[in-house]
């Protein structure tokens, strides 16, 4: 039987939603206009006021921001609220070369653990549960996000943050967790350290687990669900619009439904900036609803998906967002092919590999390299060169006929690659180096 924690919103009619999303948009325009000079200058150059936007009919009249507004504005130039209203700040870890320190008030903070109570409660989660959270806590946001949502929904919450893995499978075994929060990298690793214990999926309580912050294959998620026995759900979000929640997946796993009540999203064509219909596949882009401190309008996400309005079996109505494939920027181009680590990895998991490796990517001579590092498994173990490289060879020519360029497989030691205990780092591009 489907759950919600909030059957009106989640299974409102499209009409009354729009209705809802007009009204919110009106006054949330207003709201950054009044208070945040960055954007009222934006609209301004644009020709726009608060006065044109009367419903979300208007909203591609609005200007976009994207992530080099946020580091314009850094680190209170986006804020809307008195920092005496304030009472948090999350923000990213900068790997990427950008730091995002996004900002709540109390009302924020509840908004944003209501929309991650819907998620657990869609993956099952009732206060007869135990959830374990293993994100990371402190800056990031997947920790405290999940861990509010979970005390919403009244489950007794293990606050155990990301690393030492067998302690992680002490108090799982001890405590009887049911609902597991990681990234799904994570969770990869925690299965594999259960096996390696000794222990079997017998041996665990786990019913389900809700996993996101970095993108992940369709194989993967059945190689977790088989690792830890469980049922494995998507969540999405990110740190610029709160956090985890702004959607989660539900029974029917075709896509995660995105919480429209704060967040409306569009899918713009990345090179041009024009909206496109439903069904195609762009960039994603949200505008914040409800956000009182950092209310972001028409935020470039650079995650590219699709979304869809195909009635949903769970009965909610929510709009549906797929898997991004990966962002924009985790695009690679080799050779001039796009390549989106995701291919390799669906290649690498039908051809019966695990989800540890490792692309390197370089340019010598004049012409891009692609090296893949992979691990052997017990059914591919062998320490006779032939074989191995008959291995390789076979493996190469899979993700040529996926990619359309040929790479360089090197098939390595069992656990020679480093595991991952938050979002992993599986591309390492090493002609940004050169340039
Ligand atoms: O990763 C928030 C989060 C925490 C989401 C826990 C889910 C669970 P950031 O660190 O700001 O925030 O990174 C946001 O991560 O733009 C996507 O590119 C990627 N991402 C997040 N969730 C998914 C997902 C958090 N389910 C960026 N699938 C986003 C694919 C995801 N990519």
């Amino acid at each position: 039987m489907e759950r919600y924690w909030n059957k009106e919103i989640e299974c409102m009619s499209r009409e009354d939603m729009k209705k809802l999303q007009d009204e919110r948009l009106v006054a949330q325009v207003k709201h950054v206009y009044e208070n945040v000079k960055y954007y009222r200058d934006l609209m301004d150059k644009k020709g726009v006021t608060p006065d044109d936007i009367k419903s979300t009919d208007d909203l591609h009249k609005l200007p976009f921001l994207t992530k080099a507004d946020l580091r314009d504005a850094y680190p209170y130039g986006l804020l809307a609220k008195p920092l005496s209203e304030c009472v948090r700040i999350q923000s990213t870890s900068g790997t990427t070369g950008r730091r995002v320190v996004a900002f709540y008030t109390q009302h924020d903070i509840d908004l944003w653990e209501d929309c991650c109570a819907r998620a657990i409660t869609a993956a099952g989660g009732t206060k007869d549960d135990v959830c374990q959270v293993c994100y990371g806590y402190g800056l990031f946001t997947g920790g405290p996000g999940l861990n509010g949502g979970s005390h919403k929904v009244g489950c007794l919450t293990l606050p155990m943050s990301s690393g030492n893995t067998e302690r992680q499978i002490q108090f799982m075994r001890d405590l009887g967790s049911t609902i597991l929060c990681c990234t799904p990298s994570y969770a990869a690793y925690i299965g594999e350290t259960l096996h390696d214990m000794g222990y079997t999926t017998d041996d665990i309580k786990l019913k389900a687990g809700i996993f996101g912050a970095e993108p992940w294959t369709e194989e993967m998620r059945h190689q977790i669900e088989d690792l830890l026995g469980i049922k494995a759900y998507d969540i999405y979000g990110l740190t610029e619009t709160s956090g985890p929640g702004v959607s989660f997946e539900c029974s029917e796993q075709t896509g995660m439904h995105i919480n429209e009540d704060h967040f409306i999203a569009e899918i713009i064509d990345p090179d041009t900036g024009e909206v496109l219909p439903e069904g195609s596949v762009g960039e994603l882009v949200f505008t914040s609803l409800t956000k009182e401190a950092f209310p972001l309008l028409r935020y470039r996400t650079r995650d590219i998906c699709v979304l869809s309005r195909k009635k949903c079996s769970c009965g909610r109505t929510l709009i549906k967002m797929s898997k991004p494939k990966g962002r924009s920027d985790d695009m690679l181009i080799i050779r001039g092919v796009n390549v989106f680590p995701s291919q390799i990895e669906t290649v690498l998991i039908e051809q019966g590999y695990s989800s540890n490796y490792r692309i390197e990517v370089d340019r010598k001579n004049n012409t891009d390299t692609l090296d893949i590092y992979v691990e052997m498994n017990d059914n591919h173990f062998s320490d006779v060169v032939m074989e191995i490289q008959k291995s390789e060879e076979k493996l190469a020519s899979a993700i040529k006929i996926m990619l359309g360029i040929n790479p360089k497989v090197h098939l390595v030691s069992p656990k020679s690659i480093t595991r991952s205990e938050g979002k992993a780092v599986r591309v390492i591009d090493k002609r940004k180096l050169h340039d």
